[in-house]
Parts: C-alpha cells; sequence; structure tokens
C-alpha cells in the first residue's frame, strides 16, 4: 500500500470496440442492437429478461414507443469511443482504467468463428490501449465457444499482447458452468500466465423468478440488481465445491459487484458444508479442508462497485482492504438527470463508499481506489 503519488484506476469500466458493435447490428436475436422508430440511440438489448418486453413491442399496433418503455438500453458514443472513455476519466479524476468487452462477450459467436473474432476483439483492445500508454490496460476476451485447442491458443495470444493483465469471463463456462472439470486447464493456463480473471455475471436467474409484473412494471431493478450478484455468487459457490481453487492454488479471481452476495453469505455456506453428510461422508470436510473465507482472502479479489460503505465493509471484511478495487461500470448506468458528459453517480457513490468505509484519505481508501490495482494487475508502463 504505497500512499506517495496514490493513483486512481478503474478497473470495472467496458469498452465495445466498433467492429463489436457492428457484429451486433448484424444480428437478429439476442444480443443485438436495433434502432427504434422515434427514439434518439439505438438500443442494445442484451438480457434475457429483455426478450418478453420485445416481444410486447412486435406485436403492439403503434409504430412508435415511450422512450420509457423500449427495451435494451441506448446504445451512445460512451460505448464505443475511446475519446469518450478518456472524457470520463478526466473528468472523474481517474487515472488508469483496465478496460474490458462487456456482456455477453462472445457468448453467442459459433465456434467456428470465435477464434479469429477473440483475435481480433483482442488485438483491437490492445490498440486502443497503445493510444493512451499508461493510462489503458484491458482484460482479453477468451473464445470460449472454439474447440479446446483454439481456446488453449487464444490464452498463448493474449498472454503476448501489451497492455493485457487477464480476462474476463462469464459464468457459462464451456456450457456447464464454472465447475466444469473441462475448465481445469484452462484456469491452469491462465494462473501460469498471471492473468486474473475478472468474473462478470450475465445471465442472470430465470426470468420467471421475477414475477408476472416485473417486465412492465419494475424495469431491469430485479435482474441487474440481485440476479447478476446472485449469478455470480452460485457461479463463485459451485468452483469452491468443486475444489477448483484447490487444483488451481494460483488462480486469482476478481469478482465483480463485490463478489455478488459472497461475502454476506460465506458464513451461511461455512454452515451448510460442515452441516452436509454427503459431504461428510464422502471426506470433502476434513481438517485440512480450506474455508471459503480463506480463498476469499488467498485467490479472490473484489471490485467495489457496490454503491454504499455498507456492502464494502462486508467486502473488505472478507477479502481485506489489499483485496478491494475501485470500478465504476461506465458506460452502463448514465446519469439520467444531469448531463452525461457530467459526474457519474456511479463514481461519486462508489467513491463516497471507499470514503465512508475507510476513512477519507486514508491509506486502506488510496488502496482500494488505485493501489492495490496498480500492485495486483501491474499496471506500470510497458
Ligand atoms: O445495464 C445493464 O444491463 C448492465 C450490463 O448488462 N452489464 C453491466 O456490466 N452493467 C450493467
Amino acid at each position: 500500500m504505497s500512499s506517495s503519488n496514490p493513483k486512481v484506476v478503474d478497473i470495472h469500466t467496458h469498452m465495445y470496440p466498433p467492429a463489436y458493435v457492428e457484429l451486433l447490428e448484424s444480428r437478429k436475436t439476442i444480443p443485438f442492437i436495433r434502432r427504434f422508430a422515434g427514439a434518439k440511440d439505438p438500443r442494445y438489448i442484451i438480457l434475457p429478461a429483455e426478450a418478453e418486453a420485445l416481444d410486447k413491442i412486435a406485436s403492439s399496433e403503434f409504430e412508435t414507443i415511450s422512450a420509457s418503455l423500449l427495451p435494451g438500453r441506448p446504445i451512445t458514443t460512451h460505448y464505443s469511443s475511446l475519446a469518450q472513455k478518456i472524457h470520463f476519466m478526466d473528468t472523474h479524476g481517474i487515472d488508469i482504467s483496465v478496460i474490458s468487452l462487456a456482456n455477453p462477450w462472445l457468448d453467442f459467436v459459433s465456434s467456428e468463428v470465435a477464434g479469429e473474432t477473440a483475435k481480433s476483439v483482442n488485438s483491437a483492445f490492445r490498440d486502443m490501449c497503445s493510444t493512451a500508454p499508461g493510462r489503458l490496460f484491458f482484460f482479453a476476451t477468451l473464445p470460449l465457444t472454439a474447440p479446446p485447442e483454439t481456446l488453449l491458443a487464444a490464452i498463448g495470444h493474449i498472454k503476448g499482447l501489451k497492455y493485457c493483465r487477464g480476462v474476463i469471463l462469464g459464468t457459462t463456462g464451456l456450457g456447464k458452468g464454472l465447475d466444469d472439470a473441462a475448465l481445469v486447464p484452462v484456469f491452469r493456463a491462465l494462473a501460469a500466465n498471471k492473468l486474473t480473471i475478472f468474473l462478470h455475471p450475465h445471465y442472470g436467474l430465470p426470468s420467471e423468478v421475477w414475477g408476472p409484473r416485473a417486465t412492465e412494471e419494475y424495469g431491469h431493478v430485479l435482474p441487474l440488481a440481485l440476479g447478476f450478484p446472485m449469478e455470480t455468487t452460485i457461479a463463485v459457490a459451485r468452483m469452491y465445491l468443486a475444489g477448483v481453487f484447490d487444483a488451481v492454488p494460483d488462480l486469482r479471481m476478481l469478482l465483480a459487484h463485490s463478489g455478488g452476495t459472497l461475502p454476506f453469505l460465506a458464513g451461511r455456506i461455512e454452515s451448510c458444508i460442515v452441516h452436509d453428510r454427503h459431504l461428510v461422508s464422502e471426506g470433502k470436510v476434513g481438517p485440512r479442508r480450506r474455508t471459503i473465507w480463506q480463498v476469499l482472502k488467498e485467490q479472490v479479489y473484489l471490485d467495489a462497485v457496490i454503491y454504499s460503505d455498507v456492502g464494502l465493509k462486508a467486502a473488505i471484511d472478507a477479502s481485506g482492504v489489499d483485496r478491494l478495487m475501485f470500478g465504476t461500470d461506465h458506460p452502463f448506468f448514465p446519469p439520467l438527470n444531469s448531463d452525461e458528459q457530467g459526474e457519474w453517480e456511479s463514481m461519486t457513490w462508489n467513491k463516497e463508499a471507499v470514503s465512508k468505509a475507510l476513512g477519507v484519505d486514508s491509506e486502506g481508501a488510496k488502496a482500494v481506489m488505485g493501489g492495490n490495482a496498480v500492485e495486483v494487475l501491474r499496471l506500470y508502463d510497458e
């Protein structure tokens, strides 16, 4: 934790390179980008829960529809303009951003072209970073739908890319989740190359859990506020129960949204393990078992994108102040009542949470705001 010349680092900040935007524009099924009559910006439709709203519009007799009822989110220059990213950084005093492709990454790309698509997306990220040396680094994207040899070759490609510090990964893995034994070689290859996994949700929970009123009355609140964090929680709990962290002890994972609900639920997970007859009878609860608390302190980092000191304190308690890293989730959650070129609550709320939890300008706050990211992700000029 060095306090001389402290840097502010945003490790949770997304970009869609223009070629990826074109790919989304060419599609007719989710995920895709589409224009609606009367709407200023095209809309980006990604969440499974948005399919229902889309069906309603398709069957509507009206040509145009009120902007607040349109499915998805407006896709503005904030998604793909590098100048806009730098403007956002400058406006909010962010020295360094570790950019990543946002969900759903390449999950929808066919097996045959996934390898090449990943190569071009990752090269585009390298090129973007090279326009602002020292200010931009990136998490690469894996072609998870590609054949295993292509997937491993992709790790060979990204490890040599300047400015790459890890990969962003969703929770589906090769289709069976992250506790799939077939993923262990991938985790080993990432760990061997010191590539941190930034784990990020996309699929949430099945739409039925939100009930019949959700689509028309509750906007995106339930899938984003609750579905996303539960998805992350479940994915990591499954990895833990499958012994992935023990099988790959050098694996390092940075969990989005302060680890979902893991910091809050780790105690309950532990209790359920210790009281589970099946696990006990299989000898999985012996004295040498590493608890989930240990894994959280040894192999896991958490972002600080939780918007409140209450959740942030739980995250700090669970993983340690040296394992939390500030983020904004830009370009998602733009301000709705003020100029998008000005201040965003995603910055001010998350920054305030750090100050409240750790003290304004304290060593801990400086570490979370940037020092930890610089050390852990080696954010030095190359
Ligand atoms: O608003 C949203 O849907 C999202 C999303 O899809 N991904 C993300 O990182 N933040 C918000």
